[in-house]
């Protein structure tokens, strides 16, 4: 009788506001620790005086708040999981995902700049490069000083990273770099640049190129619809001479930028729920005060639908994204599990924002609701850091044992 629950507890009984203010069915609260949920509180405190009452504007004039990278270095946003001796937050991979769950429930792009700069900058500089490249960066970059950027996809070269024709060759003294890197997030206001490129025997390594050096300019890619409050731009070397020092000593091979990739990715799955959540929240608020037919639109089967596959999907991508966080932690979760938590919830993600908008019916295109934002951002998340069919692939080559990339 001792473990019987109390009837009480047995039907306990999410109130409007619980889903309100954070759906959380199934109680994954339950499994964070105390620090987890101080993290998240303070995120969400940041998002909402720093980035919610700023983002339409910035959004619609696509403006990228420049001043907010110094602000993310100061909340430890930048390289959560980067120890402490180098500026990091020496946090786990839960702590991780529920910072970029929250500062994508702001948006997109304000969690590229964060996930690029910790993911994609500060981890392959903490895991490839020597010590003195990470002291002389990794600080620098976790305070929000420095920007940085991660230079992959070619113009020709983008589900296929490892045709890059981007090269160095040894000069003695220095390497010459050459060639051109495209759809950069944060290259035009970035200081330094971790770049991809191959050696004299087609090697891949990772070299820290820095604004300034000869021969190297980052110009911006206007004309986006998506991911509007984030700066992208190219990245194109002609002849720069890059010191030896810069480059990342411990890991090359095409696999190194991929197990970058691995990192930013899971930060990609939590996130992802977090721009969901906004659009559920935004949903359920609008179905209980908007009356048509007499009644608010929240009593229509139809719209009940809605809101329930919504709820489901949110629950079931929470559940997902903590047991590959703690497989994270364990060092234990592999390439095709993170892909499937990318690819599953960036995709319900865009499916919720999606319903979300139809349920606001023709607010539902203004900026005084998040729902056209987020659904226009997630349609580069969709696609950036492996597009959802690559990722299908990674799983089917993972099931099989048969690489269907082509080549
Ligand atoms: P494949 O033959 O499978 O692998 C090449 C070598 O890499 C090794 N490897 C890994 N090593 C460590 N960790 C991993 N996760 C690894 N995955 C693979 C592999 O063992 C092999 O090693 P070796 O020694 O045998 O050479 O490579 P492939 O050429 O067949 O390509 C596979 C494919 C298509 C899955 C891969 O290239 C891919 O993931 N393509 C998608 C490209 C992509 O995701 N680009 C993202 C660019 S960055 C970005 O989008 C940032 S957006 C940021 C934001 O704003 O938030
Ligand atoms: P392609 O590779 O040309 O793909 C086009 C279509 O063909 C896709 O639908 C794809 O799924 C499909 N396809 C390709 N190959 C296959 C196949 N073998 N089988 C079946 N279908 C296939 N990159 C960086 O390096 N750093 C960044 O910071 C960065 N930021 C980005 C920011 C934004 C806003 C965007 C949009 C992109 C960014 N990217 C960045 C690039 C991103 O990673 C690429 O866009 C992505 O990897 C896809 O490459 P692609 O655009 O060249 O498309």
């Amino acid at each position: 009788m001792a473990n019987t629950p109390s009837r009480e507890n047995k039907y306990r009984k999410q109130t409007k506001q619980d889903l309100f203010e954070h759906p959380d069915f199934y109680c994954v609260d339950d499994l964070l620790t105390d620090e987890h949920k101080l993290i998240r509180s303070s995120i969400r405190e940041f998002v909402k005086r720093e980035i919610s009452p700023y983002i339409e504007e910035w959004a619609q004039a696509s403006h990228f708040p420049y001043e907010i990278v110094r602000k993310f270095g100061e909340i430890g946003a930048f390289g959560p999981t980067i120890p402490i001796e180098y500026g990091g937050g020496g946090l786990d991979y839960i702590s991780y995902g529920l910072i970029m769950q929250e500062i994508e429930r702001g948006d997109s792009g304000m969690r590229s700049t964060a996930s690029v700069q910790g993911s994609l900058v500060m981890y392959p500089i903490y895991k490839f490069g020597n010590e003195e490249q990470r002291t002389k960066y990794l600080p620098r970059l976790a305070s929000g000083e420095w920007l940085g950027c991660f230079g992959l996809t070619e113009p020709d070269h983008g589900s296929n990273p490892g045709g890059m024709v981007t090269n160095f060759r040894d000069m003695g003294d220095h390497y010459l770099l050459n060639g051109a890197k495209m759809w950069i997030s944060n290259s035009p206001k970035a200081d330094v640049a971790v770049v991809w490129a191959k050696d004299e025997s087609q090697r891949i390594h990772g070299l820290i190129v820095e604004r300034g050096m000869e021969g190297f300019s980052t110009p911006e890619t206007h004309g986006k619809w998506s991911l509007r409050a984030s700066t992208t731009g190219e990245l194109v070397f002609d002849n720069v001479k890059v010191p030896k020092a810069n480059l990342l000593p411990n890991k090359s091979g095409l696999g190194a930028p991929l197990m970058c990739l691995d990192s930013a990715r899971y930060g990609i799955a939590w996130g992802a729920i977090g721009a969901a959540m906004d659009c559920y929240e935004s949903a359920r608020r609008y179905a209980a005060e908007r009356v048509q037919f007499g009644k608010p639109i929240g009593s229509f089967q139809l719209v009940q639908k809605k809101l329930a596959e919504m709820l489901t999907e949110i629950t079931k991508a929470q559940l997902l994204n903590w047991r590959l966080g703690m497989m994270m932690n364990a060092g234990k979760a592999t390439t095709p599990q993170i892909s499937l938590a990318k690819r599953n919830n960036v995709q319900v993600a865009l499916e919720i924002a999606r319903e979300a908008r139809q349920i606001h019916g023709g607010m539902g295109i203004t900026g005084e609701y998040p729902l056209m934002r987020h659904m226009m951002n997630l349609e580069s998340v969709v696609t950036y850091e492996g597009t959802h069919d690559i990722h299908l692939l990674i799983l089917g080559n993972n099931i099989t044992g048969i690489p269907a990339f082509g080549g």
